[in-house]
């Protein structure tokens, strides 16, 4: 089987497509899980997507990755912004993480500047749509050696 790339989406992003399409496109959740299904078949992955709106679902998500998954790409959506338990626990399992947001997090609200995960993520996709999940899956298909 091809290596599984999880992917994570935190609180409220099963609301896209429902409210604020000004600021979040009128694309649903299922639209961003078939999107990613469709680049993991052109990247050689295998992706398991995911939305949780609690906490502890999502640190339990991360801990089972350890050993069984190739990498993370999360839209932590608001914990973004205030868990130092999500980071710990990406910092813990030790695998490559990929950070998106749909919206440009920096043109946006003040406290949407910083990121407890920034840091420690390969890289930060932001402000591009749900494309920015594509190329999130197509940076962890090139660091896992799917992808030239
Ligand atoms: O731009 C992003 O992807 C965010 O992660 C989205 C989060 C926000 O807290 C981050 O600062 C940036 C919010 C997700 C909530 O999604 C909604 C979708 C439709 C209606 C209301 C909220």
């Amino acid at each position: 089987m091809s290596p599984i790339v999880l992917v994570l989406n935190g609180p409220n992003l099963n609301l896209l497509g429902t409210r604020e399409p000004a600021t979040y496109g009128h694309e649903t959740l299922a639209d961003i899980s078939a999107l990613c299904g469709r680049a993991a078949e052109e990247f050689g992955l295998t992706v398991e997507f995911r939305q949780t709106n609690h906490e502890g679902e999502l640190l339990d998500w991360i801990h089972a990755a350890r050993g069984r998954c190739a990498g993370i790409v999360i839209n932590p959506a608001a914990w973004t912004h205030t868990s130092v338990a999500i980071r710990d626990a990406v910092t813990a399992v030790a695998l490559p993480l990929w950070e998106v947001h749909i919206t440009n997090v920096h043109k946006r609200e003040p406290f949407r500047h910083h990121s407890y995960l920034s840091d420690v993520a390969q890289g930060v996709i932001c402000g591009y749509g749900i494309r920015g999940y594509c190329y999130a899956l197509m940076e962890a298909a090139r660091a896992i050696g799917m992808q030239s």
